[in-house]
């Protein structure tokens, strides 16, 4: 299997994330990706190739204008405003609000933030980008397999991770939805439906809204309770699509401390859905927070557990791309993620 990387991610490094009323070296970091490739290496999985340039079109098929810009501008306005440390947000819409958007790039930020998890730092924008063209090069790949009636896989190793990222809202350490973004240019290059399954602990919210209206693009998410578990305010079990939507996005939610028996049948009840939609091709979030040694998650799945993931994923026999999203027990993050394709690729 082919993996998709640029070095453009270590522009994203944030410093301090405030966790438990502390502020803490951020889980979200440069050396996640380094571990990663690390493996990819160790094992052999394939040939590493950088992404191809897809510019900025791509990325308002997914996200909204003004957002984008905001991204672009934001450390430009908040080094003018004098600031010198990474952009934290501190204030947010909340309540009955008004919809401006205000010009203090402190009012800015919490316009368009859904927590105070995720810094913007002066190489975020470029860094993001970079895993957005990652995602989008590794898209192009699976839609010409799917053209080609060909099975394979890629990987886009990337970061910042997407999945949080809706068309107008970053947090949860995302900015762009690499995932979102590659589902999208599938549907662009005449794939006409295309399943995005969210294995990462934490739900995805930004894919779910993105596609929330539409049933092109099915969305299934496994993820630890929102009740209990990051987003809190969605991925709970009603939120099922709207309008054209209905019925196309479904949502696996599972207690704290599930294990991978539990956690398996949720999988095979995404890919029957999945199956049963007739989905062409397959995006996967790739989160392994579901590890039980994950600092910031709750369930308990082991490093033997990723291979039969691949594995299963891979029963659906079609083409698949691999987007990286969490996975924050850095150590271990690299053995657990290539497990999945490695179990993916025995299995093909
Ligand atoms: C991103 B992804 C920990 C707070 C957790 C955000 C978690 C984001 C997870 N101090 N805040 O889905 O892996
Ligand atoms: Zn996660």
């Amino acid at each position: 299997m082919k993996t998709i990387y640029s070095d453009q991610h270590f522009q994203q490094s944030p410093k301090l994330e405030l966790a438990g009323g502390e502020l803490v070296p951020s889980f979200e970091n440069p050396s996640r990706a380094e571990h990663v490739l690390a493996r990819v290496k160790a094992v052999g999985l394939g040939e590493i190739i950088a992404p191809q340039e897809f510019g900025i079109r791509p990325i308002l098929a997914v996200h909204d204008a003004n957002y984008i810009s905001f991204l672009q501008l934001a450390w430009q306005e908040w080094k003018a405003a004098g600031y010198e440390g990474d952009i934290i947000p501190i204030c947010w819409p909340a309540g009955q609000a008004s919809d401006i958007v205000p010009r203090h790039i402190k009012g800015k930020v919490g316009r368009y933030a859904l927590g105070t998890d995720t810094n913007i730092t002066a190489g975020t924008w470029t860094a993001a980008l970079g895993a957005a063209q990652t995602a989008l090069t590794g898209a192009a790949m699976i839609s010409e397999a799917f053209h080609a009636s060909e099975k394979m896989g890629a990987f886009a190793l990337g970061r910042p991770p997407g999945h949080h990222a809706a068309k107008a809202l970053y947090g949860g350490y995302c900015f762009l939805n690499n995932a979102a973004l590659a589902a999208q240019y599938c549907r662009d290059q005449g794939i006409e439906k295309v399943a995005v399954l969210d294995v990462d602990f934490h739900h995805g919210n930004g894919t779910q809204e993105i596609f929330y209206d539409r049933d092109d693009v099915f969305f299934a998410s496994i993820h630890g309770d929102p009740m209990d578990s990051f987003p809190y305010y969605w991925g709970h079990a009603d939120e099922c699509g709207a309008g054209l939507g209905e019925g196309f996005n479904i949502n696996i939610l599972l207690p704290s401390g599930t294990g991978f028996a539990v956690w398996r049948e949720a999988l095979k009840k995404s890919l029957a859905a999945i199956d049963f939609f007739g989905a062409e091709v397959l995006i996967v979030s790739l989160g392994v927070d579901t590890f039980e040694g994950d600092p910031i998650s709750a369930f308990k799945l082991t490093t033997p557990d990723y291979l039969v993931m691949g594995a299963d994923i891979a029963s659906l026999g079609i083409p698949t791309l691999f987007v990286m999203e969490g996975g924050y027990n850095v150590e271990e993050l690299g053995v657990n993620m290539v497990n999945v394709l490695q179990g993916f690729e025995g299995a093909i």
